[in-house]
């Protein structure tokens, strides 16, 4: 009985593109990756309840399809930009759950030595620029560093992260506009999860798709299924490959949704019970398991060993952050502020910080 249940249920030939592509252990990292995204948020939710963390944090929990396929094409040497509701792209950039996890305790091991919290981590090592609290905060940022990248002649791309929330400030069109006009490799994924904050796209945005903002700035603009880890790949692929060439940027829209509300203190007074079964059911993780399940490319026992893998990275993830030593109260301020009176990079002056924090 178990065995007829891991048959593949679907001929080869209609196996979608991008799975004859990559190879099995490839796809399987990336279900491994999806899953390390959703059990890292739901344990750092615990930990917060339990009053282990403290601040806010943003979970991404039904948006994992649209972290890991849109970063699954990215290089080592590629850069991204990220938002406050981040953890997927850390992971899907190659970060260490052990390291995000002490970053969220507050400790010296966590990628910004615990300064930095949920909504600020960043990795440059590993070409993750940030996290940011500032909605659209890493537009121009990835525009920048894209400019950089151009200027260098390396062959680099940029994926820059963003919200619907974001699609309609300044700092999305401007950001556009140049990095079309200068065909920088940026790939700018619009992860559209029908809210920013309380408020619905369809009250606060004039065009029915964020991907057709892309007409206004001469360059290709694609909405896809962001609960579909195949759609979103897809589309990444195609951009990355644009981007590398030199050929310039893509706006890609990922419709997806946040399952859990838009911080710790949302009350879900916006949307209805409906809805958020209604997406519950298209859970992004359930569905690639499904699918590769029925292609033959992976059985019902490699998915219980991932899951395992998981749980065991998860627990060996806090028990590191938990253990690891806090900064000294006397250096809190260290690494937040620069140096006292100049800045490595140029050598200027800059303006005395607050004297409580010039320590
Ligand atoms: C420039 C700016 N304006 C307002 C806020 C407050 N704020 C934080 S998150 C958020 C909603 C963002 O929505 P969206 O971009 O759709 O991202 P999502 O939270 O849905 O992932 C707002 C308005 C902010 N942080 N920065
Ligand atoms: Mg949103």
């Amino acid at each position: 009985m178990e065995q007829a249940m891991d048959m593949p249920t679907r001929p080869v030939a209609a196996m979608p593109a991008v799975f004859r592509r990559h190879d099995a252990a490839t796809l399987r990292a990336a279900l491994r990756r999806m899953v390390l995204v959703r059990r890292f948020e739901e344990n750092a939710e615990q930990a917060y309840m339990r009053g282990l963390i403290h601040g806010t944090m943003h979970l991404s929990i039904g948006q994992e399809a649209s972290a890991i396929g849109a970063t699954l094409p990215l290089l080592d040497t590629d850069y991204i930009t990220s938002t406050h509701r981040g953890h997927g792209h850390c992971i899907g950039k190659g970060a260490d759950p052990k390291r995000m996890f002490a970053e969220f305790f507050g400790k010296e091991t966590g990628y910004c030595r615990g300064r930095g919290g949920s909504m600020h981590i960043a990795d440059v090592s590993r070409g993750n620029l940030g996290a940011n609290g500032i909605v659209g905060g890493g537009l121009p940022i990835a525009v920048g560093a894209a400019l950089s990248v151009k200027k260098q002649r390396r062959n680099s791309v940029v994926m820059c992260f963003f919200g619907d929330g974001a699609n309609n400030e300044g700092a999305f069109h401007e950001s556009l506009n140049f990095a079309s006009i200068w065909k920088l490799p940026v790939i700018f994924v619009c992860e559209n999860n029908r809210y920013g904050m309380s408020m619905s796209v369809e009250r606060s945005t004039a065009v029915a798709h964020i991907a057709q903002r892309a007409i206004a700035y001469d360059i290709p603009g694609v909405t896809v299924d962001g609960n579909s880890f195949v759609d979103v790949l897809d589309a990444s692929e195609t951009a990355v490959e644009r981007a590398r060439k030199g050929e310039g940027p893509t706006l890609i829209e990922c419709e997806t949704y946040r399952l859990r509300g838009h911080s710790k203190s949302d009350r879900n007074r916006y949307r209805t019970r409906e809805e958020i079964d209604d997406w519950s059911a298209r859970d992004p993780i359930g569905r690639l398991e499904h699918e590769l399940q029925q292609y033959g490319l992976l059985d019902a026992a490699a998915i219980a060993a991932i899951r395992d893998e998981v749980e065991a990275e998860i627990a060996a993830g806090l028990e590191f952050a938990q253990q690891s030593p806090a900064p000294s109260r006397d250096e809190l301020t260290r690494y937040v502020y620069a140096p006292d009176g100049a800045s490595a990079a140029t050598g200027t002056t800059h303006a005395t910080p607050p004297t409580e924090n010039a320590r």
